[in-house]
């Protein structure tokens, strides 16, 4: 390839990237929004933390190799699906469910794919929920559907697959009988943690609603606000 040719094909894959990049961005504002207002509703945070990457040029190529692909950007953008990927951990399997549902509603969102690997978890005992979405990007010349990978799952959950590909990664995919029992049983711990904080939470969350306190003060802007009691009432009047 002389010096041309490859500024060219630079050129190009650092356009096919930044589309990946733009879409993460896109995605990533939806779901601080939606965590914004779920806050604003209930009170609380349904979610711990985010992370997102865009898979290196050299990670997509392995994938491609892997897979057997023919090699052109056609070809990865239509079967590579994890290009631009998002992790988000939740507190509580339901509040998985309840952002799943909210991003698939949105209009300009497509799934492409939801895998529950939480309802059916993996025969190793991994969970999560996994989700391809496509959504548009429009750009200065052209308009392109690009796919995210969306990763949602609870911070035991979380806790439990990154040990595990750690492990995985260090025994080089031969890991020791006994490690892949404990990790089974480790992850069956994690569930069984799961299924008893949401347990909790739903009775804390149930006396929350019937405390009257609670329902004279409430959180804007991160702040707690006081609400009178006359301007509930003259609120509540006027909306008949
Ligand atoms: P990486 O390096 O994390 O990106 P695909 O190969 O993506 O087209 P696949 O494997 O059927 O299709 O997709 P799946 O089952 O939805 O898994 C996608 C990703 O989920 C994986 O990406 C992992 O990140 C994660 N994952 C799936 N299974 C396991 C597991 O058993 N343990 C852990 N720790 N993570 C898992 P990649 O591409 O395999 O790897």
């Amino acid at each position: 390839m002389n010096v041309e040719q490859l500024k060219a094909v630079k050129q190009e894959l650092t356009r096919f990237m930044m589309m990946y990049k733009f879409a993460l961005d896109e995605m990533n504002t939806k779901i601080n929004i939606l965590q914004e207002e779920f806050k604003y509703i209930h009170s609380y945070n349904p979610i711990e933390h985010t992370k997102s990457r865009i898979k290196t040029p050299q990670s997509i190529f392995k994938k491609v190799q892997k897979k057997q692909l023919p090699i052109s950007l056609d070809s990865i953008k239509e079967n590579i699906h994890d290009i631009a990927g998002i992790r988000i951990s939740c507190s509580f399997i339901s509040d998985i469910y309840k952002i799943s549902d909210m991003l698939q509603q949105q209009k300009d969102i497509t799934v492409i794919e939801c895998k529950d690997y939480i309802k059916n978890a993996k025969p190793n005992g991994y969970q999560s929920l996994h989700l391809i979405l496509e959504i548009p990007v429009f750009m200065s010349d052209r308009e392109e559907n690009v796919k995210v990978e969306i990763q949602i799952r609870t911070v035991a959950m979380d806790f439990w697959a990154s040990l595990e590909h750690k492990i995985y990664y260090k025994y080089k995919k031969t890991v020791p009988e006994h490690l892949l029992k404990e990790l089974k049983e480790a992850a069956y711990t994690a569930a069984e943690l799961d299924r008893k904080m949401e347990r909790i939470h739903k009775e804390v969350d149930q006396f929350k609603k019937e405390d009257h306190k609670d329902q004279q003060t409430f959180i804007f802007d991160s702040q707690t606000l006081q609400l009178p009691h006359l301007l509930m009432k003259a609120i509540s009047e006027s909306n008949g």
